[in-house]
Protein backbone atom coordinates (compact mmCIF):
# COMPACT_ATOMS: atom_id res chain seq x y z
CA UNK A 1 0.00 0.00 0.00
CA UNK A 2 1.37 3.54 -0.83
CA UNK A 3 1.79 6.33 2.10
CA UNK A 4 -0.36 9.27 2.59
CA UNK A 5 2.63 11.41 1.54
CA UNK A 6 3.32 9.13 -1.48
CA UNK A 7 -0.77 9.27 -2.90
CA UNK A 8 -0.44 13.08 -2.63
CA UNK A 9 2.65 13.68 -4.01
CA UNK A 10 1.65 11.49 -7.22
CA UNK A 11 -2.20 13.48 -6.96
CA UNK A 12 -0.30 16.15 -7.41
CA UNK A 13 2.23 15.13 -9.91
CA UNK A 14 -1.44 14.26 -12.35
CA UNK A 15 -2.51 17.71 -11.92
CA UNK A 16 0.72 18.80 -13.07
CA UNK A 17 0.71 16.41 -16.23
CA UNK A 18 -3.15 17.34 -16.77
CA UNK A 19 -1.67 21.08 -16.84
CA UNK A 20 1.32 20.34 -19.61
CA UNK A 21 -1.22 19.05 -21.81
CA UNK A 22 -3.58 22.35 -21.23
CA UNK A 23 -0.57 24.13 -21.73
CA UNK A 24 0.41 22.89 -25.06
CA UNK A 25 -3.16 22.34 -26.19
CA UNK A 26 -2.98 26.35 -25.66
CA UNK A 27 0.44 27.06 -26.86
CA UNK A 28 -1.06 24.75 -30.16
CA UNK A 29 -4.08 27.18 -30.52
CA UNK A 30 -1.46 29.98 -30.55
CA UNK A 31 0.48 28.73 -33.37
CA UNK A 32 -2.83 27.73 -35.72
CA UNK A 33 -3.51 31.34 -34.94
CA UNK A 34 0.05 32.25 -36.80
CA UNK A 35 -0.57 29.72 -39.41
CA UNK A 36 2.18 27.55 -38.13
CA UNK A 37 0.14 24.63 -38.72
CA UNK A 38 3.42 22.64 -38.17
CA UNK A 39 4.41 23.52 -34.64
CA UNK A 40 0.78 23.68 -33.75
CA UNK A 41 0.89 19.98 -34.75
CA UNK A 42 3.69 19.23 -32.62
CA UNK A 43 2.02 20.75 -29.73
CA UNK A 44 -0.94 18.94 -30.10
CA UNK A 45 0.85 15.64 -30.33
CA UNK A 46 3.27 16.39 -27.20
CA UNK A 47 -0.20 17.51 -25.07
CA UNK A 48 -1.59 13.81 -25.81
CA UNK A 49 1.59 12.70 -24.28
CA UNK A 50 0.93 14.73 -21.28
CA UNK A 51 -2.77 13.28 -21.51
CA UNK A 52 -0.88 9.88 -21.23
CA UNK A 53 1.69 10.68 -18.64
CA UNK A 54 -1.07 11.33 -16.12
CA UNK A 55 -3.26 8.05 -17.31
CA UNK A 56 0.24 6.41 -16.42
CA UNK A 57 0.49 7.75 -13.12
CA UNK A 58 -3.16 7.28 -12.46
CA UNK A 59 -2.92 3.27 -13.34
CA UNK A 60 0.46 2.98 -11.25
CA UNK A 61 -1.60 5.02 -8.04
CA UNK A 62 -4.86 2.45 -8.84
CA UNK A 63 -2.46 -0.67 -8.79
CA UNK A 64 -0.98 0.45 -5.83
CA UNK A 65 -4.05 0.76 -3.69
CA UNK A 66 -4.10 4.87 -4.12
CA UNK A 67 -6.68 6.91 -3.87
CA UNK A 68 -7.02 9.03 -6.98
CA UNK A 69 -7.96 12.48 -6.22
CA UNK A 70 -8.26 14.97 -9.15
CA UNK A 71 -8.17 18.74 -8.36
CA UNK A 72 -9.11 21.41 -10.95
CA UNK A 73 -6.46 22.15 -14.01
CA UNK A 74 -5.06 25.66 -13.78
CA UNK A 75 -5.86 27.10 -16.77
CA UNK A 76 -2.87 28.44 -19.21
CA UNK A 77 -1.92 31.70 -20.34
CA UNK A 78 -3.66 32.40 -23.83
CA UNK A 79 -0.31 34.55 -25.20
CA UNK A 80 2.69 33.07 -25.80
CA UNK A 81 4.79 35.67 -27.84
CA UNK A 82 6.77 34.56 -31.22
CA UNK A 83 7.21 31.07 -31.99
CA UNK A 84 10.72 31.10 -30.67
CA UNK A 85 9.46 31.93 -27.14
CA UNK A 86 6.75 29.78 -27.71
CA UNK A 87 9.49 27.35 -27.25
CA UNK A 88 11.62 28.75 -25.05
CA UNK A 89 8.73 28.58 -22.62
CA UNK A 90 7.79 24.90 -23.50
CA UNK A 91 11.63 24.32 -22.22
CA UNK A 92 11.13 25.90 -19.36
CA UNK A 93 8.34 24.14 -18.46
CA UNK A 94 9.74 20.87 -18.99
CA UNK A 95 12.65 22.14 -16.64
CA UNK A 96 10.26 22.80 -13.90
CA UNK A 97 8.66 19.48 -14.72
CA UNK A 98 11.97 17.71 -14.18
CA UNK A 99 12.50 19.44 -10.96
CA UNK A 100 9.46 18.16 -9.90
CA UNK A 101 10.06 14.55 -11.17
CA UNK A 102 13.29 14.48 -9.21
CA UNK A 103 11.68 15.47 -5.94
CA UNK A 104 9.22 12.79 -6.47
CA UNK A 105 11.54 10.16 -7.07
CA UNK A 106 14.19 11.42 -4.03
CA UNK A 107 10.11 11.18 -1.76
CA UNK A 108 10.42 7.56 -2.93
CA UNK A 109 13.66 7.03 -2.39
CA UNK A 110 13.24 8.69 1.34
CA UNK A 111 10.13 6.40 1.92
CA UNK A 112 12.40 3.23 0.37
CA UNK A 113 9.10 2.76 -1.67
CA UNK A 114 10.92 1.03 -4.31
CA UNK A 115 8.16 0.04 -6.41
CA UNK A 116 7.33 3.84 -6.84
CA UNK A 117 11.20 4.38 -7.60
CA UNK A 118 10.98 1.92 -10.07
CA UNK A 119 8.05 3.55 -11.88
CA UNK A 120 9.48 6.84 -11.80
CA UNK A 121 12.58 6.16 -13.66
CA UNK A 122 10.46 5.84 -16.27
CA UNK A 123 9.54 9.70 -15.83
CA UNK A 124 13.15 10.64 -15.10
CA UNK A 125 14.26 9.20 -18.46
CA UNK A 126 11.41 10.77 -20.55
CA UNK A 127 12.16 14.29 -19.14
CA UNK A 128 15.87 13.90 -20.13
CA UNK A 129 14.49 13.38 -23.66
CA UNK A 130 11.72 16.15 -23.40
CA UNK A 131 14.52 18.30 -22.22
CA UNK A 132 16.90 17.27 -25.19
CA UNK A 133 14.75 17.33 -27.90
CA UNK A 134 12.52 20.71 -26.97
CA UNK A 135 16.07 22.34 -26.53
CA UNK A 136 16.84 21.26 -29.80
CA UNK A 137 13.87 22.94 -31.53
CA UNK A 138 14.98 26.11 -29.54
CA UNK A 139 18.45 25.82 -30.68
CA UNK A 140 17.06 25.41 -34.58
CA UNK A 141 15.02 28.38 -33.66
CA UNK A 142 17.53 30.64 -33.24
CA UNK A 143 19.74 29.57 -35.43
CA UNK A 144 17.20 30.54 -38.29
CA UNK A 145 15.25 33.43 -36.17
CA UNK A 146 11.67 34.10 -36.45
CA UNK A 147 11.87 35.85 -40.12
CA UNK A 148 12.35 34.49 -43.25
CA UNK A 149 12.26 31.28 -44.94
CA UNK A 150 14.01 29.42 -42.13
CA UNK A 151 11.39 29.14 -40.02
CA UNK A 152 8.68 27.83 -42.49
CA UNK A 153 10.89 25.04 -43.21
CA UNK A 154 10.59 24.36 -39.96
CA UNK A 155 7.35 24.59 -39.64
CA UNK A 156 6.72 21.78 -41.88
CA UNK A 157 9.50 19.22 -40.51
CA UNK A 158 7.63 19.89 -36.93
CA UNK A 159 4.13 19.07 -38.65
CA UNK A 160 5.81 15.40 -39.30
CA UNK A 161 5.87 14.43 -35.86
CA UNK A 162 4.06 11.22 -35.31
CA UNK A 163 3.38 10.90 -39.21
CA UNK A 164 6.95 9.39 -40.32
FE1 LIG B 1 5.00 14.69 -18.88
O1 LIG B 1 6.47 14.84 -19.96
FE2 LIG B 1 7.48 16.35 -19.89
O2 LIG B 1 6.35 17.37 -19.03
Amino acid sequence: MISKTMQDALNAQINLEQYSAQLYLAMSAHCTGKSFKGFAHWLTVQASEETAHAAKLIGFLLDRGGRLELKPVAAPPTDFGGVIQVFEQTLAHEKSITGRISALFEQARKEKDYASEIALQWYVTEQVEEEAHVGEIVDHLHAVGDQGGGIWYLDSRMGKRGKV
